[in-house]
C-alpha cells in the first residue's frame, strides 16, 4: 500500500547561538540561514525546506529568544513566539556548551503549552565543552516528558534520526512549495543577509547589531552579472570608520566575501555595491523595523 504524502511547518526555536540557522542549513544542504558567532544573527523568520519522496518539511528559523524591552528585541521575540501556535512541529535548540540559566528557562516556559508537538536538539555534542547531560536534565526537570535527540548540527551527526522522528509526527497533506524550492526567499534579501553575515563576522562589540543592509536598487549586465546597490546603514560616524576600514580594506573585505558566498548560492555572479551611511536612529523607526523584520 502506497504512504500518504506528509508536510510540516516546523518551527525552530532556542537561544540566541544555539544553532538553529547551522540546522536548517545542514537539513537543506543549501546556505539558507546566516550563520555567526555573535548572538542574535538572524533577524527574520527564515524558511528552509526538505522535500524528499513522500514528504515535506519546511523548517521555520527564527530570531534567538532574548531577554530584552527594547524595541527591536520585543520585535524579535514577537516573531518567534508567533511562530509556535502556526507550526505543525517545534524543534527547541539547547546549546549544550553553556549552562541553562534564565533565559534557557524563559523558552522552556514558552514552550511548555506545546510539549505535545515538540522535540528538543541539544546541540554542539561535537564541542569539547558540551556537556549534553547537564542539558537533558535541564530539560528532564522543565518539560518532562520531552523527546531529545543528541545532535551536531554542525557536523550533521544525530540529525537524520530527528528527521525521522519529525516525519513520523508530520500530518498528511500535499507539498506547500516546488519540490526544487529550499527556501522561499527573494535573491536581493539573501544578498543583504550574506552582506550582512559578513560584517558579524568580522566586527565586534555592538558594530554588528549597529548595521542593517538597505536595499537599493539592483540591474543586469549584459553579460548576466547581477549588480546588487545597497546602503550599510550604521548608528553612529565612528561605526562608519570601522566599516569602511583603513584605506577602504573593511569593507572591501566585506564586499568580496559576500561576493564569493553569493557565487555559490546563485547560478549567475552577484556583484556588490555598497555604500556606508549613518542613520542614528534607526533602531526605533516603528516603519523601517516592520519592512526589515519579518
Ligand atoms: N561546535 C559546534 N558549533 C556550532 C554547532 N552549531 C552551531 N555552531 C556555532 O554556533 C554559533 C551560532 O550558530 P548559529 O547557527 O548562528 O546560531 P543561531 O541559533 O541561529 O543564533 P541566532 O541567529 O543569533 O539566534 C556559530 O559560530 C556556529 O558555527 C555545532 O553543532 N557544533
Ligand atoms: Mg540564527
Amino acid at each position: 500500500m502506497e504512504t500518504a504524502h506528509k508536510a510540516a511547518f516546523i518551527s525552530v526555536i532556542g537561544r540566541p547561538s544555539a544553532g538553529k540557522s547551522t540546522l536548517l542549513n545542514q537539513v537543506c544542504g543549501e546556505k539558507v540561514a546566516i550563520v555567526s558567532p555573535v548572538p542574535q544573527t538572524t533577524r527574520n523568520t527564515i524558511r528552509g525546506i526538505l522535500s524528499r519522496e513522500g514528504y515535506q518539511l519546511v523548517f521555520m528559523d527564527t530570531p534567538g529568544l532574548h531577554d530584552s524591552e527594547k524595541a527591536i528585541n520585543r520585535k524579535l521575540r514577537d516573531l518567534a513566539t508567533r511562530s509556535l501556535s502556526d507550526a505543525d512541529v517545534i524543534l527547541y535548540v539547547i546549546d549544550s556548551t553553556r549552562a541553562p540559566g534564565k533565559e534557557e528557562e524563559a523558552i522552556a516556559g514558552l514552550v511548555a503549552p506545546y510539549k505535545d508537538k515538540c522535540f528538543a536538539a541539544v546541540n554542539k555534542i561535537d564541542s569539547r565543552e558540551s556537556d549534553s547531560t547537564a542539558a537533558r536534565l535541564f530539560l528532564a526537570e522543565q518539560l518532562p516528558g520531552l523527546r531529545v535527540f543528541d545532535i551536531s548540527a554542525e557536523k550533521g551527526s544525530g540529525v537524520e534520526a530527528l528527521l525521522n522522528a519529525i516525519i513520523e509526527v508530520s500530518p498528511e497533506g500535499p507539498a506547500y512549495y516546488p519540490e526544487e524550492f529550499y527556501t522561499d526567499q527573494e535573491p536581493v534579501f539573501r544578498i543583504a543577509e550574506v552582506i550582512r553575515e559578513k560584517v558579524f563576522l568580522h566586527t565586534r562589540n555592538e558594530v554588528p547589531h549597529a548595521i542593517y543592509v538597505d536595499y537599493r536598487s539592483h540591474h543586469m549586465l549584459d553579460d548576466g552579472t547581477l549588480v546588487y546597490e545597497g546602503d550599510l546603514v550604521v548608528e553612529r560616524e565612528t561605526q562608519k570608520g570601522i566599516i569602511i576600514g583603513k584605506g577602504g580594506a573593511m569593507i572591501k573585505q566585506i564586499r568580496e566575501e559576500a561576493e564569493k558566498d553569493l557565487d555559490d548560492i546563485f547560478p549567475y555572479k552577484v556583484m556588490v555595491s555598497l555604500k556606508v551611511k549613518v542613520d542614528a536612529g534607526w533602531k526605533k523607526n516603528e516603519i523601517l523595523l516592520k519592512r526589515l523584520l519579518q
